[in-house]
């Protein structure tokens, strides 16, 4: 059998890594009974599109972004909020892969006949622009791409700026054309998707770690051998630490390649400058849980909970 696996990402991606991890593991695993096809992106569709064929059960396997995915599943445009995920990479990273997190969210994917597999992050969100960003004053009037839901819109809205929903293929066009003055990525898809080629300055503001979720089509993952289960259910344990690393490391070298060729100015901001933004991003906060009722509350309400346990058992 062959499992198809999309992604949002390109070839040499973080995704891309993720997914090559996870199909070494289950054709091994399976004596290569089993076989994923890889999907890099370009060749499927936008982000919006490839969510349709998993729903409908043309792909097995996809990655989707929360970014993206908020106008199906609103709960989800919580990852798309600012300073809600701890500074600490570790916490976050542990408290994304936890059961407690994924039971949150999974009946809402379930909702919309996706399987929830796992959270992945890809590092920390930098801003491109033709100029510093280091106050949200500075977003006055700035024309920022933003992933495909209107609850991305919205943290850029309160900093000022004038934000518009752009599939991630037709960023470095609008950016070139000057269509749009900025946008937010992980350094690595700053990089791999040439954007330092079309902006001026980077700004290191860590406002979020940008994250996707990997999900299949609910029947086809309902339907599969208990066996096939099991393979797909240790492999995506395996690899999510791979992804971490991969992450890290992609992001570490591509800074630096980029900071090399001298292609970008790169502006971090000091503890008050991020300080600003916070507050300026908390009113957003409202906005999330005006679209998502309860269930929002709940989640966010859980989430600073593990929040609180994660970083007092690493304290003591
Ligand atoms: O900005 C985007 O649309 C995309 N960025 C990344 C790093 N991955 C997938 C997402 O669609």
């Amino acid at each position: 059998v062959t499992w198809r696996f999309a992604l949002e990402e390109i070839e040499g991606s973080v995704q891309h890594a993720y997914a090559e991890a996870l199909k070494e593991r289950i054709e091994e695993r399976s004596d290569g009974r089993i076989e994923i096809d890889i999907f890099p992106y370009g060749s499927l569709g936008t982000s919006a599109q490839l969510t349709e064929l998993v729903r409908n059960g043309s792909i097995s396997l996809a990655f989707a972004s929360p970014g993206h995915l908020a106008n199906t599943i609103p709960e989800v445009g919580l990852f798309t909020l600012h300073y809600v995920l701890p500074d600490d990479a570790d916490v976050t990273r542990e408290i994304l892969a936890s059961a407690e997190l994924l039971e949150l969210f999974e009946s809402l994917y379930a909702n919309q006949n996706m399987k929830l597999l796992g959270f992945v992050p890809e590092g920390w969100m930098a801003w491109t622009a033709n100029k510093a960003l280091r106050s949200p004053e500075d977003f006055t009037g700035q024309r920022i791409r933003t992933m495909t839901s209107d609850m991305a819109e919205e943290t850029f809205r309160a900093y000022g700026a004038e934000p518009s929903q752009i599939p991630y293929s037709q960023v470095y066009s609008d950016l070139q054309l000057r269509k749009i003055d900025g946008q937010s990525n992980p350094v690595f898809a700053i990089e791999e998707m040439d954007f330092y080629e079309v902006q001026t300055t980077m700004t290191l503001a860590r406002p979020a770690q940008f994250v996707a979720s990997v999900v299949s089509n609910l029947e086809w993952y309902d339907a599969l051998p208990e066996n096939q289960q099991q393979w797909l259910d240790n492999g995506l344990k395996d690899v999510a630490q791979i992804a971490w690393e991969t992450q890290e490391e992609l992001n570490q070298t591509r800074l630096a390649q980029m900071l090399e060729g001298g292609h970008m100015k790169v502006v971090r901001l000091t503890d008050s400058e991020r300080e600003a933004f916070r507050e300026a991003s908390m009113p957003v906060r409202d906005i999330y849980l005006e679209r998502t009722g309860e269930s929002g509350q709940r989640i966010l309400g859980r989430l600073n909970q593990l929040i609180e346990q994660t970083e007092t058992r690493k304290q003591s």
